[in-house]
């Protein structure tokens, strides 16, 4: 009985230990999206690239209050693209209308030519994107990973840049 007792409250806390794990790298991503929000006040828009490069413009979809969107924004803008910005108060419709599958979710969702971006998904990303033109819904970074573009702080984990096919399936774009 004290054995069973034993090994019953072990489970619990390694579930909790998880559970609370999941739930604490969540919050601290929406605090460092917020804490990025306020520190990069008054973003002019639209965004101008600062290279020559012709790159097709990107809009993106995020609530006016997103402060890890607009990073990303900027990182694309360094990047050659020309980003132009649209607050909405509702990105899950946003992502909905466009057609990016709510399964892929992130803070904002975009379009670029004939493809669709969801969440932090690096630049040289959808350059190569653009240059290999598969026949594809677009991109994907679920979530919001820490070290991402515009999710960069002091701890990065790994992730995965997910191609979406037109079925609504995805596999492994790039590794990061
Ligand atoms: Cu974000």
């Amino acid at each position: 009985m004290k054995t069973n007792e034993v090994s019953f409250y072990k489970t619990s806390k390694a579930n909790f230990a998880n559970t609370y794990l999941q739930t604490h790298i969540l919050l601290r991503s929406l605090v460092l999206c917020v804490a990025l929000g306020a520190a990069s006040p008054g973003m002019a828009q639209p965004l101008q690239p600062s290279s020559g490069q012709a790159l097709p413009s990107v809009d993106v979809y995020k609530s006016p209050e997103c402060g890890c969107c607009k990073a990303w924004a900027e990182h694309l803008q360094k990047n050659g693209f020309t980003v132009i910005l649209h607050d909405v108060n509702d990105v899950p419709a946003a992502r909905k209308k466009l057609g990016m599958p709510n399964r892929y979710g992130s803070c904002h969702t975009a379009k670029v030519g004939q493809y669709l971006i969801e969440g932090h998904v690096p630049a040289a990303d959808i350059k190569q994107l653009l240059k290999e033109q598969p026949k594809a819904i677009g991109l994907a970074v679920p979530s919001m990973p820490p070290g991402s573009p515009g999710m960069e702080g002091e701890r990065s984990v790994p992730y995965d840049t997910l191609l979406v096919t037109q079925d609504g399936n995805s596999k492994v774009f790039a590794h990061h």
